[in-house]
């Protein structure tokens, strides 16, 4: 974990990353298949050491069912017809984190001072328990002490009205909120007066939302759960379902037996794409189980825009030689914008810049084209893979446009559909959690509350940063997440917490960001979504939006873990009436006493939500209306589906270098490492760890298993260094390395984003390797 004295931009020692709890890093071999029986196994394990059985059985029958919770692990889907058991071992890890009965006792506090806890791990920090009372760090001191809820509010509240500007505050959001939570959230800080309102998809899938926005005119995924059954092709580029949505795999194993083809596009031959054991079936428990991908291509980093413009050349060739029989003409005059200039630039796309873009053979793009060309319904998926590129919008354009070639919008079977991470970070965007959102939603909010809400955008994520850092932002808010550790460039992003007047978490478990802190800190703990929410009308549930742009009721099932802890409704509510009092004459009392009251609201101010509190209430929820899927309306500058133009462009990679990844392990959730092991990718104990290619490996003279400083490299040209990190010989793409998230993000430059979205390009970053000077004793 990243030691106490790490200056901005600074040199990181080695020794203090690598954390005490990296006994013995062991790497063994990559599996080819992901679940199976040892998934599931290992998914009960944790849960019955840590709650026994009776809590399990409560939690894990109940997991994304009808009259259940919504898992909190990711934004997948819920499929009509459910298991008797609708999770998968990321998702009970992700449930049993959560629902833990151990808790941090209140000597804790005293005990640990914020100087020591620097040198914890996000791991060990994790493991501490549950946050069960409020506490404040006051400034000068380098304490946590326990305070009252009252008192806390009271000193946000003058802390907040102190400030010169609503301006100089910023309220973070990340995307496991509810959309209850999530509306009043962002109706707080506009009453407040500032537009504030980072989240993690600033950091996720802002370039999906800028892409489609701009050419489909809706930022979210164009398909429903049933596509997927109905599909002849479905392409995952950039995405590892077998980790990070495992209940994909299953969706995929059910369209392959309809007859689907499967390609896949990723520098990592990741498992699950490879093969799948599904252990819902006996065929899984005991068989090989399915091949899914039909075609894997092992894709240069960044390379996807010219993989893209490349088959959309092969399919106008097509057309070429078989006039009319090719495009989709019927719904291009119809439905599209722009389709002349999109084929004169692709005519002119110069293939041999596109073939060494994408380190592809012509053959493997050949397979790809055809079976595109060869299918009537087709849908393309992807994730992080593709978004945290400096070209992500430009190259999500390209997707686009080659699936409005052949009419694959809007209609059964078909579509583009971006997966989503957190939860609930599709809702989020939904309830106006956006430093963006639009006049059409402000005004709406303004009817409805009678205040003239701030136009001026607000900071994004990055912009927060810059903010802190200029000293522009003084109060930094957040409900949920882990800012600073998730962040690119933790140094600058620690220095820049640090110069905050007030830092305030709102959190379930403890993380490096209740340690960074501005010179005044608090913590308050929240109830999370496993567990029962009674309120003065009696028991609450909350709603999400899922991938498919489904809503549907969350019901916590257990207890609460301890008796003083708010839900984030609580929390906001009470938040707001300190801060704001009757300014706006906004009823925030009522509002915790009665969810209904809170989407009652959101019915008048949100499209698809007018019977919200009716529609919610049905079993399974809701599917918000969406143009392009129910009826190829597109609500763009043109009223159609544009085609786009856009520049050739691969990622250089510089002589001697690497591109580096920063990804996801098997045993993680985004900040929070829950074992130091990753099954799928054969590394177990450790974390400090590079994959390359083993032709990479000699070229560089390096060794396999060797220990190296990794330096990252940018036009700044500060250093920026991870030490002694193992190099581990690994399948992927030529000059395409990988580690893993959220250690690496020392290495990835703050203004390193990709164009228009300000995503960090954390897929992106040039490194070198020099054997490591420090080595860690054996
Ligand atoms: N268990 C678990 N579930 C999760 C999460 C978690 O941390 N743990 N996180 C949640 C969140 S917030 C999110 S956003 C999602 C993330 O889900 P993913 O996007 O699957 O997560 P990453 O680990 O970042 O994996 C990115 C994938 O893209 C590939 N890739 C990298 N560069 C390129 C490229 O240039 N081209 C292509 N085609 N592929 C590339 C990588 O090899 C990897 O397979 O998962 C969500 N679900
Ligand atoms: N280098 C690099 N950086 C990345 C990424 C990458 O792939 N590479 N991925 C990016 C992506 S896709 C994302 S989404 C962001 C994630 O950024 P964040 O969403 O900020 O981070 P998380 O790690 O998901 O947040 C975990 C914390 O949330 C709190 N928490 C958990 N459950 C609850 C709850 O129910 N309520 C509340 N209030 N708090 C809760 C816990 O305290 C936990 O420690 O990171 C981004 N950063
Ligand atoms: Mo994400």
């Amino acid at each position: 974990m990243l030691g106490k004295d790490v200056k901005p931009g600074g040199d990181l020692n080695g020794a203090e990353l690598r954390d005490a709890d990296y006994p013995d890093l062991e790497i063994g071999h990559k599996k080819e298949w992901a679940v199976g029986v040892p998934a599931i196994l290992n998914s009960m394990e944790p849960a019955l050491a840590a709650m026994g059985p009776a809590r399990t059985a409560r939690l894990m029958t109940t997991i994304n069912q009808k009259d259940g919770f919504d898992c909190m692990s990711c934004a997948w889907p819920d499929p009509g017809k459910r298991h008797k058991l609708e999770f998968c071992e990321n998702g009970a890890k992700a449930v049993t984190w959560e629902a833990t009965p151990v808790t941090v006792p209140t000597s804790f506090w005293a005990e640990n001072s914020l100087n020591s806890l620097l040198d914890r791990s996000e791991y060990w920090l994790g493991q501490q328990g549950r946050l069960i009372e409020p506490v404040h760090k006051p400034s000068g001191s380098d304490n946590y002490e326990p305070i009252s809820w009252d008192r806390a509010f009271e000193l946000i509240a003058e802390r907040l009205n102190a400030l010169s500007s609503p301006d100089e505050a910023a309220f973070y959001t990340s995307g496991r909120t509810a959309n209850e939570t999530a509306f009043i959230y962002q109706l707080f800080a506009r009453a407040f007066g500032t537009n504030n309102l980072p989240d993690c998809s600033n950091m996720c899938h802002e370039s999906t939302g800028t892409a489609l926005t701009e050419t489909i005119g809706i930022g979210k995924s164009t398909i429903a759960y049933d596509d997927f059954e109905q599909a002849d092709l479905i392409v995952v580029m950039g995405q590892n379902p077998g980790t990070n949505h495992p209940r994909m795999l299953g969706a995929l194993e059910d369209a392959k037996r309809n007859g689907a083809k499967i390609v896949t596009v990723n520098p990592l031959p990741e498992a699950g794409l490879i093969r799948y054991k599904n252990p819902q079936t006996v065929r899984g428990i005991i068989g090989r189980g399915t091949q899914l991908s039909d075609h894997f291509l092992q894709i240069r980093s960044g390379g996807d825009m010219a993989l893209l413009q490349a088959v959309s050349k092969r399919v106008l060739a097509a057309e070429a030689a078989a006039p009319g029989t090719v495009l989709d003409h019927d719904f291009i005059d119809k439905h599209t914008h722009g389709f002349e200039e999109f084929v004169a630039n692709i005519e002119a796309l110069d293939e041999d810049a596109a073939r060494a873009a994408t380190g592809l053979t012509d053959e493997e793009i050949d397979a790809f084209a055809n079976l595109y060309l060869k299918s009537e319904r087709v849908i393309i998926t992807w994730a992080m893979g593709l978004t945290q590129q400096k070209n992500a919008v430009a190259t999500l354009k390209e997707l686009i446009s080659l699936l409005l070639l052949r009419g694959n919008i809007g209609k059964p079977g078909a579509g583009a559909s971006p997966i989503r991470g957190h939860s609930n970070v599709q809702g989020d965007r939904t309830m106006g959690i956006w430093e963006q959102m639009s006049d059409r939603f402000l005004d709406a909010l303004d009817a409805e509350f009678g205040f003239a809400s701030p136009r001026p955008h607000g900071y994004d994520a990055l912009q927060t940063v810059d903010g802190l850092t200029r000293g522009e932002i003084k109060v930094f808010f957040a409900v949920g997440g882990n800012f600073v550790a998730a962040i690119s460039d933790t140094a600058v992003a620690e220095s820049a917490m640090r110069g905050a007047r007030l830092t305030v978490q709102v959190s379930t478990k403890l993380n490096r960001s209740h340690v960074v802190t501005g010179e005044e800190a608090l913590i308050l703990p929240t109830l999370g979504r496993t567990e029962v929410d009674i309120q003065a009308s009696g028991p609450q549930f909350v709603s999400v939006e899922d991938s498919v742009c489904a809503v549907h009721a969350s019901h916590g099932k257990i207890p609460p873990v301890a008796p003083n802890i708010l839900s984030e409704v609580s929390i906001v509510s009470r938040l707001a009436a300190a801060t704001l009092g009757d300014r706006h004459g906004i009823d925030w009392a009522g509002f915790e006493a009665d969810y209904d009251r809170i989407r009652d609201h959101i019915s008048r101010v949100v499209p698809g939500f007018e019977h919200f509190n009716e529609d919610v209430r049905r079993k399974g929820g809701f599917i918000l209306p969406n143009g392009p899927r129910d009826a190829r309306t597109f609500d763009t500058s043109t009223g159609k589906a544009m085609f786009t133009v856009n520049a050739l462009w691969a990622l250089e990679r510089p002589e001697g270098r690497l591109i580096l990844q920063t990804m996801r392990s098997h045993d993680q959730f985004n900040t929070t490492i829950y074992s130091l092991n990753d099954r799928y990718r054969g590394v177990k104990n450790g974390r400090d760890v590079i994959f390359v290619n083993p032709d990479d490996i000699a070229e560089l003279g390096l060794e396999d298993g060797q220990r190296v400083d990794i330096f990252s490299e940018w036009k700044d040209e500060q250093d920026r260094v991870l030490r002694d990190y193992r190099v581990v010989s690994y399948p992927t793409a030529r000059g395409c390395a990988a580690a893993y998230y959220p250690e690496a993000n020392v290495l990835v430059p703050l203004h390193s984003v990709s164009d228009r979205s300000n995503t960090p390009a954390s897929k992106a970053v040039i490194v070198r390797l020099e054997p490591a000077r420090v080595t860690a004793p054996a």
